[in-house]
């Protein structure tokens, strides 16, 4: 495969780059020699024998070409794809045959027309010509493929193959060196890092019961989609944390390992999108795990007077507030009499 890299524009936030890429293989097969195989012939077909007296086909001729995608960037965006091929022989302008998508199992030295995989969908029916070289545009097709298994694979046959006579030759990859097929891929590579999240629970400086807590933290979005990562540190410099996790695809992580008592924990989170780009670090929030039975020491001596401050409470809303003990006594009897 050969690849020059011409470098179209390079512009924040989206890489650009357009790459052209000659097929791995090509070959032609014809109906009328189904076992003959044409891998290396210089010259590719594509042609309808159209009988109009008896109203049959008399033969008809295809071209398969295969391309590698899998030199392009990994992560890259196929923005537009165009098949170039070099007419050598149309006896009429308008002899440009359509474009189909096929399978990748077939063998440049092997295939003939009873071994074809034979034509998938038909990708492109009206490509256009420039002099003696005809495009199609495929960029649906390419990004499929290079989001499968990278190997893009074509037929070249007429659309219908019948009723028509109509041929058109052209340059394989064997043949002259500035004639032969070639894949022109224009891509875009994302370069912009998710932003931070913002984190919610636990919350700054929480005291919490739960030694493995539920650290929670709002979603952030990117065009690749993202994932989290965690950092738990008794250090506010994160630098030896207790608990870390990556890959995180919710915007939740609950920790296993059992945090300390009584530590001062730090945590924060960052996003990274499907391209790998790494987003910055969230603020880093802080909390302290404490044990249920600290909280209930510490509630002890409220508990121990809560009795006292209700007796308090009823008998000030019972006596006047200006009232003696005797008089109070009075006022009970009086009370009680009453009853
Ligand atoms: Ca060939
Ligand atoms: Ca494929
Ligand atoms: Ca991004």
């Amino acid at each position: 495969m050969f690849t020059f890299v011409l470098i179209v524009g390079v512009a924040a936030p989206a890489l650009s780059e357009t790459d052209a890429i000659a097929p791995t293989a090509d070959s032609w097969v014809e109906l009328t020699n189904p076992n003959t195989n044409k891998g290396s012939d210089q010259t590719l077909h594509a042609r309808v024998n159209w009988d109009s007296g008896k109203g049959i086909v008399t033969n008809l001729r295809r071209s398969y070409l295969k391309f590698d995608l899998s030199g392009l960037p990994p992560y890259a965006r196929i923005d537009r794809a165009i098949l170039h091929i070099y007419r050598k022989n149309y006896p009429k302008e308008d002899f440009i045959p359509s474009v189909y998508s096929t399978a990748d199992n077939w063998i440049e030295s092997v295939i003939t027309w009873n071994n074809q995989p034979g034509p998938g969908a038909l990708e492109n029916d009206s490509g256009t010509a420039s002099g003696s070289w005809v495009e199609w545009d495929i960029t649906s097709y390419a990004a499929s493929e290079f989001d499968g298994d990278k190997v893009l694979s074509v037929v070249l046959r007429f659309n219908p193959e019948s009723g028509l006579y109509q041929h058109t030759d052209f340059t394989s990859r064997e043949g002259e060196l500035n004639q032969r097929p070639w894949l022109e891929i224009s891509y875009s590579i994302d370069t912009t890092p998710p932003p931070a999240p913002t984190l919610i629970s636990p919350e700054n400086g929480d005291n919490i019961l739960d030694n493995t807590p539920t650290f929670v933290w709002t979603s952030v979005t990117d065009p690749s989609g993202v994932t989290y990562q965690i950092q738990v540190d008794d250090n506010s410099d994160f630098s030896s944390p207790v608990y870390s996790a990556i890959d995180l695809h919710d915007n939740f992580d609950n920790n296993e390992p059992a945090l300390g008592m009584f530590v001062k924990y730090f945590w924060h989170v960052r996003a990274k999108d499907g391209v790998g780009n790494i987003g910055v670090w969230s603020e880093e929030w802080n909390f302290t795990v404490v044990p249920v039975g600290t909280i209930g020491v510490l509630l002890m001596p409220l508990l121990f007077l809560l009795p006292f401050l209700l007796i308090l409470r009823r008998q000030n809303r019972r006596y006047p507030s200006n009232t003696s003990f005797s008089e109070a006594g009075k006022w009970i009897n009086q009370k009680v009499g009453a009853r």
